[in-house]
């Protein structure tokens, strides 16, 4: 197919089968559930990697079931990110702050009293109202041209824009870049984070592939789309959020002043690591992974031991479709997000409870499909006097904590 950063034809790396899309949280067990292709591809050229087919937004979207959950690891990386951009002079006290992709406004929230005004954008109109309720201005619709004129006009120019994990969430991110053009100030500056995908590359993280995750970003193929917008990276940053993260900052080309040594960095790093045997590899890993655990979870039901999941993640749907896994070989999954709890994962059938439910019945073993919470949910297990049921970690090889 076609890169749909640069044009240019792109290679199929790995195909995962017929999914539904991973947020599609069934009420019953009996719903309809449409799955569709889930093909990734990499770009001859600008190295970008995507999904060959993409959903529409509307659907994904409009009524959404992911609530940022609250972790003290994503305070801590909110504190680190703020932190980093404030002792580089990207971001101060004067500064009016949009966020596109907010969600309930963790983010905003944490820096609200940091800097001077704080703005949120966000297409899901349930998440928009738990944003709005919990005291952050937040207008609710995509991020594009015409939103970003009418955000302008009502609320002025914002130094900068930081989008968390939704520029790979479009299936055109130039409608997005064309969004940012339209409404930085000259001198402002874009901060975009996104799962890496050297990261997700070199820990054999193929769970990060589902529906929503359009793109999977590179330093090489973020240059590429920022490029054709007028913009240029001026530092990188690099996170351990979310399974391995990096966080771009750009600026109009014609505004650079400087550039942080970290982008020449990392980038040759990437020149190293990220080629097309790195992709073979991790292709192989996958079905590698996928028999591990089908094997350990077939030894233990053998042996007459529980197995739920823990968190009702979008990257543990693809896990757990891709194993074959259904409510059959794990009844019960838990996790914290209200709006989860009663649900049913789709495809697998999982029924959600909530955490005070499985810590009360706990089973001998949770597949971690929140594994990027390993340390905090362990904690919070081991906390709540349960020291009987261990973890099963999938990433980056197969283990039991
Ligand atoms: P979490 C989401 O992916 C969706 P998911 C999205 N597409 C994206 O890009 C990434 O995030 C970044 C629960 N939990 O964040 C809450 C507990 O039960 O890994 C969540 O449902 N107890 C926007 O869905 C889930 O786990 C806890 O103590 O793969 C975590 O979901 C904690 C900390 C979480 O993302």
């Amino acid at each position: 197919m076609t890169c749909r950063i640069c044009n240019a034809p792109s290679e199929e790396i790995l195909d995962l089968g017929l999914t539904p899309p991973a947020n599609s949280l069934l009420d019953h067990p009996t719903d309809v559930q449409p799955s569709f292709p889930l093909v990734l591809e990499l770009c001859t050229a600008c190295h970008n990697v995507q999904l060959r087919d993409c959903m529409s937004e509307t659907e994904l979207y409009r009524n959404y079931l992911y609530v940022t959950p609250k972790s003290s690891m994503l305070t801590s990386h909110y504190k680190y990110l703020y932190g980093y951009l404030e002792a580089s002079g990207y971001i101060n006290s004067e500064s009016f702050v949009v966020e596109v992709g907010s969600n309930i406004g963790l983010f905003l929230s944490y820096i609200k009293l940091k800097v001077a005004r704080v703005l949120g954008i966000d297409p899901a109109e349930n998440i928009c109202k738990m944003a709005i309720d919990a005291g952050i201005d937040t207008v609710c619709d995509f991020f594009s041209t015409a939103s970003a004129l009418e955000i302008k006009r009502q609320y002025g120019v914002p130094d900068i824009i930081i989008a968390r994990h939704c520029f790979a969430h479009n299936s055109d991110p130039h409608v997005l870049m064309r969004g940012v053009t339209e409404l930085l100030s000259n001198s402002g500056y874009l901060v975009i984070e996104n799962a890496y995908v050297l990261n997700t590359i070199e820990n054999n993280e193929f769970d990060q592939i589902y529906h929503e995750h359009m793109f999977y970003y590179s330093i090489r193929s973020m240059t590429a789309l920022l490029q054709g917008h007028g913009f240029g990276l001026v530092d990188i940053l690099i996170s351990l959020i979310h399974g391995g993260s990096i966080i771009f900052v750009a600026k109009r080309i014609e505004h650079i002043e400087k550039i942080n040594r970290s982008v020449a960095q990392y980038l040759a790093r990437e020149q190293l690591f990220l080629d097309r045997q790195a992709f073979k590899h991790f292709a192989a890993k996958a079905y590698d992974i996928r028999q591990q655990l089908q094997d350990l979870l077939k030894q233990l039901l053998d042996d007459d031991k529980t197995v739920y999941t823990y968190g009702a993640t979008a990257k543990g749907n693809t896990l757990l479709n891709f194993m074959g896994i259904t409510c059959n070989e794990i009844p019960l999954c838990v996790d914290s997000t209200e709006i989860k709890q009663g649900k049913y994962l789709p495809k697998s059938n999982i029924k959600i409870i909530s955490e005070k439910d499985g810590l009360s019945n706990p089973p001998d073993y949770f597949l971690l499909t929140a594994w990027n919470y390993k340390d905090e949910i362990i904690n919070k297990v081991r906390e709540s006097g349960n020291y009987h049921s261990k973890f099963i970690i999938p990433f980056p090889f197969v283990h039991i904590v």
